[in-house]
């Protein structure tokens, strides 16, 4: 009888553990059951697991590539209509992006041409670009809403990051962000809008759409004191909650997120002290993205030393989205990381696997190579992990296994 075992032999595995760096196993083997790792180890121990679990029905030789776990994008805006090259035009003859957004260009240009697309428009943009990140390892992203602003548009892209999760073999987390920008029929009303998202809240929450809340806490967007109001709502309905925070100014909004125990907090470029220590105290990611960085040519680093000699996890990300991040590259934003941010290509790595599967809130069953955890890895034509932080510009994804399956990759 088939033991519905399958076994990858011969891989030189970062499995991202803590403990010895890279959770590195130099000459090492995976056993999955399902879409299971059933065992992770050296080959010298791989005898003692098949007596122990059976003679697997497949086999493997990885014949000594480098494996690591499947990638994790946590921080994507991916359902969107429309384009801002327009914008990026302006921003190049000098307008800013404060400028622009306070204009009504911006997130709300985006907004309408959301607003304008069809339900299967959406739905392949977001395939699109969803696709071209599984191509370089990633098997796990979260999706945000937040260019809809209304109860029917947000529920149509939160609709359309859920399909996403069903026609690709990823798993997708969905975030309500509607706490995004005051759409235009709210002008003047930010209370009001605020009203109305908690109110939505619930009926989204009840169709099964949202894994977390989001919000973006600005000066160009919304006060903590609406902010909290959103993550009440949130947090009456059970769901955990995330916060752009301190992007583009210091508004304690790192501070409000650790109160209401977030996920992580994003951007964090102006993030203070006191912002760190709460954060410490409330186990929340730091969340970098330094493509909105390098996009939005900011000045101010986020305090990487501080957060890592404070013990704060960091996880990176891509941030996607049409204004301040238009990349698909989550592999280039491990160079950034390092580059820009002066992280550790460790550091980085585990950024986008176990930290960032920390940041989702399934930091105990994805992001590492791990007996219990899911089986999604990636294999890479490397000949050390180091080297997917160090090129940029350039795949080396050679194949990518989600759930225990196979995936062929187009070229
Ligand atoms: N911060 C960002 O970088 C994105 N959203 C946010 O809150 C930008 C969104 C956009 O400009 O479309
Ligand atoms: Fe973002």
């Amino acid at each position: 009888m088939s033991t519905g075992l399958q076994l990858w032999r011969h891989g030189r595995l970062a499995t991202m553990t803590s403990g010895v760096p890279w959770g590195w196993v130099d000459d090492g083997a995976l056993l999955c059951r399902g879409d299971t790792l059933a065992w992770v180890g050296p080959e010298a121990e791989l005898p003692a697991a098949l007596a122990r679990f059976g003679t697997p029905a497949e086999e493997q030789d990885l014949q000594g590539q480098v494996v690591t776990p499947g990638l994790i994008d946590a921080h994507t805006h991916l359902v969107y209509g429309g384009h801002r090259a327009r914008e990026f035009e302006l921003r190049l003859q000098g307008a800013s992006y404060e400028e622009i957004a306070r204009a009504g260009g911006g997130i709300r240009s985006t907004v309408a041409a959301t607003r304008a697309a069809s339900d299967a428009d959406l739905l392949a943009g977001a395939l699109a670009r969803a696709h071209a990140l599984l191509g370089e390892g990633v098997t796990t992203i979260e999706i945000k809403s937040g260019y809809g602003l209304s109860l029917d548009h947000e529920a149509r892209c939160l609709r359309a990051a859920r399909r996403v999760g069903e026609a690709l073999p990823m798993t997708v987390r969905t975030t309500s962000l509607a706490a995004h920008a005051l759409p235009p029929e709210y002008e003047g009303r930010a209370d009001d809008y605020i009203d109305a998202v908690c109110s939505w809240l619930p009926q989204w929450h009840a169709e099964g759409l949202v894994d977390a809340v989001d919000g973006f806490c600005e000066r160009i967007a919304f006060s903590p004191a609406q902010i909290e109001r959103v993550f009440q709502a949130a947090r009456a309905l059970g769901l955990p909650v995330k916060l752009h925070a301190e992007q583009l100014s210091d508004s304690g909004g790192a501070a409000l997120a650790a109160r209401h125990e977030a996920l992580s907090a994003d951007h964090l470029e102006f993030l203070g002290a006191d912002g760190i220590a709460a954060m410490v105290a409330s186990g929340t990611v730091a969340m970098l993205l330094p493509g909105a960085y390098y996009f939005l040519r900011e000045t101010t680093l986020p305090p990487i030393a501080a957060l890592r000699a404070a013990g704060v996890p960091m996880a990176i990300a891509t941030d996607h989205n049409p204004g301040t991040s238009p990349t698909l590259s989550l592999l280039l934003m491990l160079n950034m990381a390092c580059t820009l941010f002066r992280l550790a290509p460790e550091e980085a790595l585990a950024g986008v696997t176990r930290h960032a599967a920390q940041a989702l809130g399934l930091g105990a069953s994805h992001g590492q190579l791990r007996a219990g955890f899911r089986a999604d890895f990636a294999l890479w034509d490397v000949d050390h992990p180091n080297e997917l932080a160090y090129r940029f510009g350039h795949n080396p994804c050679h194949g990518v296994v989600s759930g225990g399956q196979a995936v062929t990759l187009a070229r």
